[in-house]
This record gives C-alpha cells, structure tokens and sequence, in this order.
C-alpha cells in the first residue's frame, strides 16, 4: 500500500486533472446509473466513461451478444443504450466528483450534431467521446474507416462545438492508414483520441456445439481482451507518433495486469481503459490494476508515470 500512496500516477487532459488513470472502456459497466455508480466509487479509478448514447434508447441486438473467449471476449451489442440524456443528467450530476467522459455514438451523422448541440447547450462541463468505431450495427460501418467522413463530421462538429471533445477510433492495420486518420485529426482541436475499439467482426466457434459463440450479425463481432493488446499497443504508438503534441491518447485494449497498463504508457497513453478485464472482474479490478502498475514502476525505478509515458525503446 505504502508504494501505491507514493507512486504518482496522474494525467492531465484539456485542463482536468485524472487523481487516476485508469477508467472503464464504454460499454463496460456504464450502461445503468447503478453500474456507473460502481466505477465512480471505485478506488483506483480516476474517471468513467458513459456507454456510448443515442438520441433514443435502444435495445440493441438480440440473443447472446457478449461472450468470453480463450484470449478474450466478442461482443456485437449492437449499440443497446438509455438514450443521449439519460446519461447527460448522470454526467451532469457527478461532474463535480471527478472529470467524466460522455460517450455518444449517433448512426447518423445528423444524430451525432444533434446530440452534440444538445451537450453545448447543457450545463455538462466534462469532455465528450464521439464514438466513430461501432462494429456492430447492421449496415452502418465504422465511421473511422471512412476518412472524408470522418473530416467532414469534425468539419461540422467544430463549427459550433466548444466543450472538450474526443474521438473513440478503430483499430488500423496498415502504417499508410496511421498516416492518414492522423492527417485528418491533426486539422482540428481536439482535446484526445482513444485508441483502440475492439477488432472488428471476428467470428469465434464454440467446440462443443460447433455454433458461433455470438447470435447477430451471423456471429461477427468485436474482438477484445488479450487478443487485442498488440493491435493497441500498436494503435497508442502510431497516434502518438503522429497527433499533434496537443491530443492526447486513451488506451485500450488487452489490459490484464499491471504489466499490460505500463505498456500501454510506454506507447504513450495519459489514460488506460480497461474492457474485457473489467467485465470479467467487476470494478475490484481497478485497484489490482493499480497496485500492480505501481509494482512494475517500482521494478524499474520509477514513480511517476511521466516518467516512462511514451518512453519505449526500438531495436534499431
Ligand atoms: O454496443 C456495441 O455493440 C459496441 C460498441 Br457501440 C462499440 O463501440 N464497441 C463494441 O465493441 N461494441
């Protein structure tokens, strides 16, 4: 305990301070003001982030949506929300606790200005995700995907929005791709990137049934967990090598243990989310995470993550 009260381990992003930096991945225990609650008093997390919100409450996708997998989880929740302003009222609620992420994730570029006109015009003063990486609507592909869209929904985006603002990406595959989204993000103000959601329409079969593991979408669906860690790993480092000094980076994907959360600060992340883990967990799993952060920091002599954030080394 005592490391831990000694290691610091803060992040700053558009202005606010993080006492913390690990939080939930949207869609991971935030979907409820209960579960919300959880993570807001859960010791060893700095900050939450709201399940991704359209203007109307969905059900989302029916059937087995989510399952745990060897190295992971796949999931095609198929974006099952409470709307857009259920969540703002909590936001706005527990602002003053602790600095909040409001997730929205319109299926329409329409639907993603009018939520966020809504949020400008609210009393919320924490900063937005706009989610440009659902993999499981059927017939909506992930927006990051679309570079020109993409420009064009921050070109509007910016024309009104003042609040702090973020984008939730894709994982990408190809250097020519970490390249191109950066050229786009690099044209505006904004105040982070997360990086990454999960790997898109995987397919995993159950042995015993010989059954995908997931019912929509034929069974494609989001890969997360272990599966995930290099592709994040990767994603935190390509951005950061490449966003404006100004944008910082949420990192997710594959974190496990403290070692997983420490990589991901070497790539360059301010904050770490956790997914799968914590879905598996519950939100005990943010006090672990830190204590064993704090014991890999400790190991290599340090005790305060800026002193290792972006920091890795390459062979050559
Ligand atoms: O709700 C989902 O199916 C979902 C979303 Br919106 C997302 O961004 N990422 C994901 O893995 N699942």
């Amino acid at each position: 305990m005592k490391e831990i009260i000694m290691t610091t381990m803060t992040a700053s992003i558009a202005g606010f301070t993080f006492e913390d930096i690990l939080l939930n991945a949207a869609g991971v225990y935030c979907q409820t003001t209960e579960e919300l609650d959880q993570i807001l008093t859960a010791p060893g997390a700095g900050s939450l982030v709201t399940k991704s919100a359209t203007p109307a409450e969905r059900a989302g996708n029916p059937g087995v949506r989510y399952a745990d997998m060897p190295l992971g989880s796949i999931n095609s929740m198929g974006l099952p929300n409470l709307s857009l302003d259920y969540y703002l009222d909590y936001a706005i609620a527990h602002q003053d606790e602790k600095p909040l992420f409001l997730s929205i994730a319109g299926l329409t570029k329409a639907d993603n200005l009018q939520m966020l006109h809504e949020i400008q015009d609210s009393d919320f003063n924490g900063l937005v995700e706009l989610n440009l990486s659902c993999p499981n609507v059927p017939g909506k592909p992930q927006t990051g995907y679309d570079f020109d869209t993409t420009r064009q929904i921050l070109e509007e985006t910016f024309a009104f929005f003042k609040k702090p603002l973020g984008v939730k990406l894709p994982p990408y595959f190809d250097i020519a791709h970490f390249d191109m989204i950066a050229a786009v993000l690099n044209d505006f103000p904004l105040a982070f990137v997360n990086t990454i959601n999960s790997i898109g329409n995987g397919l995993m079969v159950d042995p015993e049934t010989d059954t995908a593991m997931i019912a929509p979408k034929g069974g494609f669906g989001g890969l997360g967990g272990a599966i995930a860690k290099p592709t994040a790993l990767a994603n935190v480092r390509g951005l950061r090598q490449r966003l404006n000094a100004g944008i910082k980076v949420i990192g997710t994907g594959g974190v496990q243990n403290g070692r997983d959360v420490y990589d991901l600060v070497l790539c360059g992340a301010d904050l770490v989310s956790v997914g799968t883990t914590l879905h598996q967990e519950g939100p005990e799993v943010f006090n672990r995470l830190k204590a064993e952060l704090a014991e890999q920091m400790k190991l290599k002599g340090y005790d305060d993550v800026n002193q290792f954030r972006s920091a890795l080394q390459t062979l050559n």
